[in-house]
């Protein structure tokens, strides 16, 4: 956004992100006068009050502010006590978060749909392995059924991952038994995701459910809901329709624009529309159109999600994470950027506005001011697609602004899923997640970490991602990554085979005899669902246990800052998961409710929340964590048994 007010220098771009081609375009932006959220953010002083969720607006006798330094002094005018305050500020950040994943999981099963019912002919069933996999997955008999019927069956069955009144999600069939159990137990199954999400509503009402116990409950319930639920039918009908990702090579980073091309790029969530803008700009129409204006073809690029998604899929490459999106634009060199729904800043169009260049909004569910709105159609995409890239064809003829880009891009690799990481330990016919539990057992991995989420600019951009990662891999916690957080390493050159040396010995030698990076990027974050069946399949292959609670794993997303990461939080907390925040957590230290979240679930047989603001600290936890359960597992001996220090290898050599 434009502004002629000072802005604070004092801090330099390299403080304020990790990223050197994002520092390049900040220094850019404030040459050019230009604010963008890395300084904004800055600047912002966040409310001490709102920070630790010690203030309720849920009706107007208030809003009412509590002392998060003396908590308990103090009830709300309706009598609300800060426990009940902070669990129904959380249980809504959790409710919008599953709201999201569901949205967007129910606009893929609907695709799903009308692809089965041959409403839509531009896309197709492309993985019918995968098909047959997941509907045999929740019990549906795939023998001798040809594939549209066994789409339809599966199309039955999912649609009751949302509508569900009463009964249990289908795919909380995947998990361990002993995990499910324990659910079935507290009664926190969850039914359907519509209920769950106004369930949790209309229970956090004022005067409705005013114990943060049993709100808790439900704030778990709601959590599945999006990773058992509709983040896991996004993931799997994804790739139903657009192809399971393998393992393919992609560059990312801003270096990936090209000053003689149409730049377009995509940013937001959901696959269809890139999916659609990448058959438009092969269409030899357009490449000659873009030719005939002086361009050396059309530079189509991702970034966010759905960027993650596109290049785990098919190698498209990736400019940048959350932080950067403003930056790109800096640029000067993007024709347009077209967007669909979540983590859209309203702060683009502005910018956009400053560098000419076409920002479109393309979803009925996510229109901005300022920007062009051109709706995207899955039976008519190229109603949609063409449109665009006449625009950004146009804007590539009459470009006027100044031309920078970053030369930073690296190469990684990138689309593991969990089907991959067991077809890659065990091969195609004994394809088992066995050897990874056995490198488990005998210690050369000492556990597994799952590090997801947000850049914030709370804190300096990709910083937090890298110094953890690297501590991870350094005591031989193998990595996966999904989201803004497998960005962020993918541009500090984790993701390549040629970073397993930076692993702890135990680790290189498993990544060096596979060949991987010692850090596997799987995807966007509705794919964390992938890291959810993976951890089931190493429950199911045995040796760790009987629940994801016995697994020596934890989770992590240390620059987290969206509703959706407090969701997906606590749907791995709740399946069991040890899960670290970052940055800080809406809770008051030293109150029940924080004591609940941060301890009591773990007694209860659940996983549990933890935070810290430094990376380091931040990674100890979770090896303490890992290393707790390989104590619990019995496995911790041998781990000391095969470790070798440096000096004892050079001896051996
Ligand atoms: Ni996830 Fe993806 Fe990124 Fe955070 Fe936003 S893009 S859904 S919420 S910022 S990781």
């Amino acid at each position: 956004m434009a502004s002629d007010k000072p802005i604070n220098k004092q801090v330099s771009s390299s403080e304020r992100t990790m990223c050197e081609a994002t520092a390049q375009m900040l220094d850019k932006a404030r040459r050019d006068g230009v604010i963008i959220a890395l300084d904004r953010g800055y600047e912002m002083k966040p409310c001490p009050i709102g920070v630790e969720s010690a203030c309720c607006k849920h009706c107007y006798m208030g809003p009412c502010r509590l002392n998060p330094r003396d908590p308990y002094k103090k009830v709300g005018v309706c009598g609300a006590t800060i426990d009940t305050i902070m669990a129904r500020n959380l249980a809504r950040n959790v409710a919008t978060g599953s709201a999201s994943h569901n949205d967007h999981g129910m606009h893929i099963l609907k695709l799903f749909k009308e692809i089965v019912d041959g409403r839509v002919k531009d896309f197709s069933i492309q993985d019918t392995i995968k098909l047959e996999r997941v509907a045999k997955s929740i019990g549906i008999d795939v023998e001798g059924k040809e594939v549209y019927a066994v789409a339809k069956e599966l199309y039955v069955e999912l649609e009751k991952t949302f509508s569900n009144v009463d009964g249990e999600m289908p795919f909380t069939r995947r998990a361990p038994k002993a995990t499910l159990e324990q659910w079935r137990k507290d009664g926190i199954v969850p039914r359907g995701a519509m209920r769950e999400v106004m369930e949790m509503m209309s229970r956090t009402h004022i005067g409705c459910d005013q114990e943060y116990n049993n709100i808790t409950k439900q704030i778990s319930r709601t959590a599945l809901a999006d990773g058992w639920g509709g983040s896991m039918v996004a993931t799997e009908l994804s790739d139903i329709m657009f192809g399971t990702p393998s393992p393919t090579v992609a560059e990312v980073n801003m270096g990936v624009l090209k000053e003689d091309h149409v730049n377009v790029i995509v940013h937001g969530h959901e696959p269809a529309m890139f999916e659609g803008m990448l058959a438009a700009v092969s269409d030899p129409f357009f490449v000659e159109e873009a030719k005939a204006k002086g361009a050396a073809g059309i530079n189509l690029v991702g970034m966010c999600c759905s960027g993650a998604e596109m290049m785990s899929r098919h190698g498209i490459p990736h400019a940048g994470n959350f932080s950067s999106t403003e930056a790109v634009l800096v640029t000067g060199a993007v024709d347009a950027m077209v967007v669909d729904i979540q983590c859209i800043k309203q702060g683009l169009a502005s910018i956009a506005k400053c560098y000419d260049t076409h920002l479109i909004t393309t979803n009925s569910r996510a229109h901005i001011e300022g920007a062009t709105h051109i709706e995207f159609e899955e039976q008519d995409p190229r109603g949609c697609t063409d449109q665009v890239l006449i625009k950004a064809i146009a804007r590539f003829g009459s470009r006027s602004m100044p031309i920078e880009i970053p030369k930073q891009v690296q190469k990684g690799v990138h689309g593991f899923t969990h089907e991959y990481i067991e077809y890659m330990l065990g091969g195609t016919f004994r394809g088992s997640y066995s050897p990874l539990n056995e490198n488990i057992i005998n210690g050369r991995i000492r556990g597994v970490a799952g590090v997801v989420g947000c850049t914030n600019p709370k804190v300096k951009q990709d910083s937090f991602h890298v110094a953890l990662v690297q501590e991870l891999i350094r005591n031989d916690v193998l990595v996966l990554q999904t989201g803004c957080s497998q960005i962020a390493l993918a541009k500090a050159g984790f993701l390549t085979p040629e970073a397993a040396p930076l692993a702890g010995p135990g680790l290189s030698e498993v990544c060096e005899t596979v060949g991987i990076p010692p850090v596997l990027g799987l995807g966007s974050c509705v794919d964390n669902t992938r890291i959810l069946i993976a951890a089931s399949a190493m429950v199911e292959a045995g040796g760790l246990g009987n629940s994801i609670a016995d697994l020596p794993v934890a989770g992590c997303a240390p620059e987290w800052m969206s509703e959706k990461a407090l969701a997906i939080g606590q749907y791995f907390v709740a399946s069991g998961v040890y899960t670290v925040f970052g940055i800080g957590f809406p809770t008051i230290k030293g109150t029940k409710f924080h004591d609940l979240l941060f301890n009591g679930l773990e007694q209860q047989g659940y996983g549990k929340w933890g935070t810290a603001a430094d990376p380091i600290e931040i990674a100890q936890m979770m090896i303490a964590h890992i290393d707790k359960k390989r104590k619990e597992l019995g496995i911790d001996k041998t781990r000391e048994r095969t470790l070798v220090d440096m000096s004892d290898r050079r001896d051996i050599a």
